[in-house]
């Protein structure tokens, strides 16, 4: 039996990859386990042959083994005795946005490492939901490393909002994983009201420690204190925002815009 890799075949067949590009990476000699074969000069030692990822089972026709019919053999193949297996871990095990403005994209990071000794290939990357999409639809991932994924959610109204992102990917303990994803759209505030988190009319330093106070947990803020606070409209309260205070306070930027 040779093997080569499926998403060589798939490139081959979506014309990303010429035909004889795509080469074996293994061979494996069976003879020994088959029934009919009595010399090397047969042909027709085996017939079709099935894998089962998910399981890590490969099914192989043996044809003409009591008389006229076939046998299937079944071999678990682990990962783990080629002495490469990759193992995906993720930062999350989901993503949520508490908010996000309509219409405004809001980022997400998911880590996704490699603890194992072979290579990690994600193959497709999947939302189910167009409103929440992932920055690369396939992955590569070198041993013991890691690569960080976007999603990035834009909200088309206000409300909650469910999707799920799938990864399909060649570490056959978990070929595929389901990541739900939650978020919540909301309506911008009105212009010239980001920045002045007191509602005061006016953006200057009371604001500034206004949305230092809502970082630390001392100041709980409502939707519109949210949408005044996250000065740069990106989903996210955080020092950039205070930073972003202090610049429109400087007149070097203007939160909202
Ligand atoms: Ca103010
Ligand atoms: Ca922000």
């Amino acid at each position: 039996m040779i093997f080569y890799d499926p998403n060589e075949l798939a490139a081959v067949a979506a014309g990303d990859m010429e035909t004889w590009e795509p080469q074996p990476y293994a061979v494996s000699h069976i003879d020994e386990y088959l029934y009919h074969v009595s010399s090397g000069q047969q042909k027709e030692h085996v017939g079709a042959a099935s894998f089962d990822r998910h399981n890590g089972l490969l099914y192989v026709f043996e044809p003409l083994v009591d008389d006229d019919k076939s046998i299937v053999h079944v071999w678990k193949v682990k990962s783990d005795t080629t002495g490469e297996a990759p193992r995906i871990r993720l930062s999350a095990d989901s993503l949520s946005w508490d908010f996000a403005w309509m219409g405004r994209p809001s980022v997400r990071f998911l880590t996704i490492f490699n603890d194992g000794d072979g290579f990690l290939h994600i193959s497709d990357i999947a939302s189910d939901d167009t409103r929440f999409v992932p920055s690369s639809i396939q992955v590569s991932v070198a041993p013991l490393s890691s690569q960080i994924l976007d999603v990035t959610f834009t909200p088309t109204g206000e409300g909650s909002c469910e999707a799920t992102l799938t990864m399909s990917s060649n570490d056959l303990e978990r070929a595929e994983i389901l990541i739900p994803l939650h978020g919540v759209g909301i309506i911008a505030c009105q212009d010239g009201q980001s920045g002045d988190v007191n509602t005061d009319g006016t953006v200057n330093v009371i604001d500034v420690i206004g949305a230092v106070n809502h970082i630390l947990g001392t100041l709980v803020l409502d939707d519109d204190g949210i949408c005044r606070t996250d000065c740069d409209m990106n989903g996210v309260i955080d020092i950039l925002d205070v930073l972003g205070m202090v610049n429109h306070i400087l007149g070097l930027s203007i939160c909202g815009e």
